[in-house]
């Protein structure tokens, strides 16, 4: 019989979702960050063996909601846990485990859930395993898993945990569907991860990035993009000394692009300053929130 299920990905910012998405769909879908709140929307990947098919959602980090577009974020996360199959609550093992299941029990999970205990990596080998024994003896999990997404280690052991959960269920996808965003959508999220990168403080989070065009021409793809900041003193900083900082943007994105559409890539990036756009469902909505 055919298994296949939704199993949505949960945790506290930076606990190394996205990295764990990556790592078992085994391409960048997710963009990666060391900064918070860098993933906003659902991302899905989906991945396709014999015998079972699993659509994955990765969800913003869990946070309150400050503004119009965190309430979307929670949003995000609220119609990820409605729908799962499975949910794997994901916490870095260097954080407290009190406080993460104070977390997951918020969440008041009706689904099956599994533990994962990542970046394995960081800690002792002894330490894990009490870890885990302590983790197991919350009673809530089906499974607690030990693993470093960014070592790609424990990934077994978590597949044959959520496989066992699955439901029994013809594919949902064809088999060579890797997600449900479109091309342009990973294009802006690569732009935003560069800025996420290379500016300091609030200008990451005041920012946004929409694709205005996106064209295949014989021998490369133009792209253009617009970055969308808050406040003039924001473009500024983005342009950088004679437009110094925009085109070092536009290098690093332009490489990864390239590495993702596999083509050569024309790209070029223009900024705007529009007001309140994190708090404007028109523009929210616009942006694809
Ligand atoms: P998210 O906010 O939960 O999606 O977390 P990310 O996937 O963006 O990861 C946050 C940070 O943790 C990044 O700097 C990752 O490189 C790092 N990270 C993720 N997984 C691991 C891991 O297994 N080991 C270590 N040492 N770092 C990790
Ligand atoms: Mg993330
Ligand atoms: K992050």
């Amino acid at each position: 019989m055919h298994k296949a299920g939704f199993v949505n990905i949960f945790g506290k910012p930076n606990a190394g979702k996205s990295t764990l998405l990556n790592a078992i769909i085994g391409e960048k879908l997710a963009i990666i960050s060391p900064k918070v709140q860098t993933t906003r929307h659902r991302i899905t990947g989906v991945l396709t063996e014999p015998g079972y098919q699993i659509v994955f959602s990765d969800t913003p980090g869990i946070i309150d909601p400050k503004y119009k577009l965190h309430e979307k974020m929670m949003g995000a996360v609220k119609s990820a846990l409605e729908d799962a199959d499975v949910a794997l609550l994901i916490m870095d093992a260097k954080d407290s485990l009190e406080e993460n299941l104070e977390l997951f029990e918020s969440l008041k999970l009706k689904v099956p859930v599994i533990l994962i205990i990542n970046k394995m990596d960081n800690i002792l080998k002894a330490d894990m395993e009490t870890l885990v024994a302590r983790a197991e003896a919350w009673g809530k999990a089906k499974a607690v898993v030990p693993v470093s997404a960014m070592q790609k280690k424990g990934l077994k052991e978590l597949m044959a945990a959520i496989v066992a959960l699955l439901p029994d269920a013809n594919p949902f996808y064809p088999e060579d569907t890797l997600t449900d965003k479109s091309t342009r959508f990973f294009v802006a999220e690569i732009i935003r991860e560069k800025i996420f990168q290379l500016f300091e403080e609030e200008i990451p989070y005041h920012t946004t990035v929409i694709v205005t065009q996106f064209q295949e021409k014989q021998t490369l793809t133009k792209i253009t993009a617009e970055i969308i900041v808050t406040r003039e003193t924001q473009k500024a900083i983005i342009l950088g000394e004679k437009g110094k900082s925009i085109r070092e943007v536009g290098t690093l994105a332009r490489q990864d692009i390239e590495k993702f559409i596999e083509r050569k890539t024309f790209l070029e990036l223009f900024v705007k300053v529009r007001g309140k756009w994190r708090d404007n469902d028109l523009y929210l909505k616009e942006y694809g929130y």
